[in-house]
C-alpha cells in the first residue's frame, strides 16, 4: 500500500499526531462519555498519589506521637482510598470500553460501506486477505488502542507528573537526586520506541501477507489437491510464516533489552534514596516518613514508566493499523457518480459506443476504437475466441471501468453522465463466473429485495427452468445455499442467476454465458431458458455456444480487441470470414 510514503519519516509524532487527531474525530458522537472516562481516569489516578501520603504521616504523626486512635483513622482511610479507587477505575473502564466499541462499530461500518463503492479495478489489485486484515486485524488493533492503550497512557502520564509534583514538594533535593536518573529512561524508551516501531510495521504488512495466501488458497483447495500443490504450498507457506515469526521476534528483542533495563534504572534509584536519604535521615534532616513515602512513590512512578513502553507496543502497532485503515479510506473510487447527474427514468433509444479504447492497466489495449449501436428492443451478441476482449465491453457499458479513449452514449447522454446507481439499476447483468452467495436460494434470486413476492421469484425460475430442480430439494425455496454455491452443480448455478436476472425485469440485459461444460440435458435447458431471457429485451449477449445468438438482431465479432465483422446470421455466414469459420468450427458434425 501506500505507507512506505511515510517510512524513514523524521516527524514521525507529527505524523502520529495527525493520526489521533484523524481519529479522535470518530470519537465526536461519544465526546461526553469520553470526557466522563477521561475524568474518571484523572481522578483515580489522582487517588493512586494519596496511598503513599497517608503512610508519611501515618509513621511521621501518629506513630511517633503514639496515636493509636490517629492510626486507626488512618487505616480506615486508606481502605476508604482504595475501595473509592476501585469504584472509579471500574466506572473508567466502563465507559471507556463502551466507547472503543462503539468507534470500532463506527470504523468498521465506515470501511465497509467504502470497500463497496470501490471499482473493479481496485480490486483486481487487492488481495480479498489483504483487504480482510484490515477490517478485522487492523481494527481489532486500533480497538485495543482506544480501550486500553491510549488512554491509560494518559492516566500514566497524569500520574507520573503528579508524583513529580508530590516528591519535589516534600523534599526537592531527594526529588532531584531520584530525577537524576531519568535521562537514562528517556534514551533507552527512546531508542526502544524507534526500532520496535520498525518492526511492528513489518509485522502488520506480513500478517497481511499471511492472511492473503490462506485466503486464495483456502479458496482454491480443490485445485491444490487436484495438482498436488500442497507440498510447494506449504514451503510456501512456511516462508511466509517464517517471514512474520522473524519480525515478531524483533519486536521480542528489544522488549527483552528494555524491561530489564527499566528495572535496573529503577533499583538504581531506589539505591541512591537510601543512599542519599538514608544520610539525611542520620542527619535529621529528613524524617523517616518522607524517606518510605519517597520509597513508595518512587515505585509507583517506574511503573507507569513500565506501563507507558507496554502500552507504547499498543500505540506503535494502532499507529501502524489507522495509517493502513486510513490509506484504504483515502483512496477515492476511481468511478462514481458526477456531482450534477444526468437524470435518465427510462432507457428509451439507443446505446453507442463511439471509438472506445481501452486498458487496464498502462496503455495495453484489449480493446481499440470499438464503434457499434444498439438500438431498444434489440439484441445484440459478442463473438470471439477467449480474451478478444468480450467481457470488456460489458464491463465499460455497465461502469466498472472507464475508456481511456473514447465515448459510450446512453439515449445521447455519456455514461459518465449518469447517476450510476440508477445506471446500474436498469442493467441486469448475468456475469461469467454465477456467483451465489451463502442464504437459500429465495435470498439469492431477489438479492435482498423484498418487494419481490416469492411467488414472482418462483414464476421467474419456472420461465428459466430452474424451477423443477429447485422444488426438488428438500426445503425447496429454501434451502440453504453454501459460500458461493458449493453445494450446487454448475448447470444449477447458471440457472438460479438467470431466474436473478428475470426477476429484476431490467431494461438491459447483459448476458455473459459461462464457458463451464454442462451436461446436454442441462444445456438444453439453459438454451431454453436464454430463448425466453432475451425475448423482447435489449440485450448484450455473449455467447460462446453460437446456437444460442443465430437470432441476434446484430452478431459483432471482436477479434484482440478489435471490431472485425458486424451483421445478422445469414450476412456473417455469406461474408465467410471469422463468424463463419468459428461456425463451421461449432457444427462440423
Ligand atoms: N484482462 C486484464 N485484466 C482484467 C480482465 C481482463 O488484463 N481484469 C485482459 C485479459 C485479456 C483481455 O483483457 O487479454 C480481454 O479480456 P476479456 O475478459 O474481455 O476477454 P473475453 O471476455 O473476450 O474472453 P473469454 O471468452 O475468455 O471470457
Ligand atoms: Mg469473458
Amino acid at each position: 500500500m501506500r505507507y512506505h510514503h511515510f517510512e524513514g519519516q523524521e516527524a514521525g509524532q507529527i505524523y502520529d499526531w495527525q493520526l489521533i487527531k484523524r481519529l479522535s474525530r470518530y470519537l465526536s458522537p461519544y465526546k461526553y462519555y469520553f470526557i466522563s472516562a477521561l475524568a474518571l481516569l484523572f481522578l483515580g489516578s489522582l487517588l493512586g498519589l494519596v496511598g503513599p501520603y497517608l503512610t508519611k504521616v501515618a509513621i511521621d504523626t501518629y506513630i511517633q506521637q503514639q496515636n493509636i486512635s490517629g492510626l486507626n483513622f488512618i487505616a480506615l482511610l486508606f481502605i476508604g482510598v482504595i475501595l473509592l479507587e476501585l469504584a472509579v477505575r471500574y466506572g473508567q473502564i466502563q465507559i471507556m470500553q463502551y466507547t472503543g466499541q462503539r468507534v470500532m462499530q463506527d470504523l468498521r461500518a465506515g470501511l465497509f460501506s467504502h470497500l463497496q463503492r470501490m471499482t473493479p479495478k481496485f480490486y483486481d489489485k487487492q488481495s480479498v486477505g489483504g483487504v480482510m486484515s484490515r477490517l478485522i486485524g487492523d481494527i481489532e488493533v486500533l480497538n485495543e488502542m482506544v480501550t486500553s492503550g491510549v488512554v491509560s497512557m494518559l492516566g500514566d502520564l497524569f500520574m507520573l507528573l503528579g508524583i513529580m509534583g508530590v516528591l519535589l514538594w516534600l523534599n526537592y533535593k531527594l526529588a532531584l537526586v531520584v530525577f537524576s536518573v531519568l535521562p537514562l529512561i528517556f534514551y533507552a524508551a527512546q531508542v526502544f520506541r524507534k526500532k520496535v516501531r520498525e518492526s511492528f510495521r513489518q509485522i502488520r504488512a506480513r500478517m497481511a501477507k499471511i492472511n492473503a495466501f490462506l485466503q486464495e488458497n483456502l479458496g482454491g483447495m480443490t485445485i491444490v489437491q487436484a495438482f498436488c500443490r500442497q507440498q510447494k504450498n506449504l514451503e510456501q507457506f512456511k516462508k511466509i510464516n517464517g517471514d512474520y515469526l522473524d519480525s515478531y521476534l524483533k519486536t521480542v528483542f528489544y522488549y527483552a533489552l528494555f524491561f530489564p533495563a527499566i528495572e535496573i534504572t529503577t533499583a538504581l534509584a531506589m539505591a541512591l534514596i537510601i543512599w542519599y536519604g538514608g544520610g539525611q535521615v542520620l542527619q535529621g534532616a529528613l524524617t523517616f516518613g518522607v524517606l518510605v513515602a519517597f520509597i513508595e512513590y518512587t515505585q509507583r512512578f517506574f511503573r507507569p514508566i513500565n506501563d507507558l513502553s507496554e502500552k507504547y507496543n499498543i500505540l506503535q502497532s494502532a499507529m501502524a493499523a489507522a495509517e493502513r485503515v486510513f490509506n484504504l479510506l483515502d483512496t477515492d473510487p476511481d468511478i462514481s457518480s458526477p456531482d450534477k447527474t444526468q437524470e435518465l427514468e427510462q432507457f428509451s433509444k439507443t446505446i453507442e459506443f463511439k471509438q472506445v479504447w481501452f486498458a487496464y492497466s498502462g496503455d495495453e489495449h484489449v480493446l481499440a476504437d470499438i464503434s457499434f449501436s444498439i438500438s431498444k428492443g434489440e439484441s445484440v451478441a459478442l463473438v470471439g475466441l477467449t480474451g478478444a476482449g468480450k467481457t470488456s465491453i460489458i464491463s465499460l457499458l455497465a461502469r466498472f471501468y472507464e475508456p481511456s479513449r473514447g465515448q459510450i452514449m446512453i439515449d445521447g447522454y455519456d455514461v459518465r453522465q449518469l447517476n450510476l446507481k440508477q445506471w446500474r439499476s436498469k442493467i441486469s447483468l448475468v456475469s461469467q463466473e454465477p456467483f451465489l452467495f451463502s442464504g437459500d436460494i429465495l435470498s439469492n434470486i431477489r438479492l435482498g429485495r423484498e418487494d419481490i413476492s416469492p411467488a414472482c421469484v418462483e414464476q421467474a425460475a419456472r420461465e428459466v427452468n430452474a424451477h423443477q430442480f429447485i422444488s426438488q430439494l428438500p426445503k425447496g425455496y429454501y434451502e440453504p445455499i453454501q459460500e458461493r454455491g458449493a453445494n450446487l452443480s454448475a448447470g444449477q448455478r447458471q440457472l438460479i442467476t438467470f431466474a436473478r436476472a428475470l426477476v429484476f425485469d431490467p431494461q438491459l440485459l447483459i448476458l455473459d454465458e459461462a464457458t463451464s461444460s454442462v451436461d446436454s440435458q442441462t444445456e438444453a435447458l439453459i438454451q431454453d431458458a436464454l430463448e425466453k431471457l432475451l425475448r423482447g429485451r435489449t440485450s448484450i449477449v455473449i455467447a460462446h455456444r453460437l446456437s444460442t445468438i443465430q437470432r441476434a438482431n446484430k452478431i459483432i465479432v471482436l477479434d484482440k480487441g478489435k471490431i472485425v465483422e458486424q451483421g445478422s446470421h445469414q450476412e456473417l455466414l455469406t461474408r465467410q470470414g471469422i463468424y463463419y469459420w468459428l461456425h463451421q468450427l461449432q457444427f462440423k458434425d
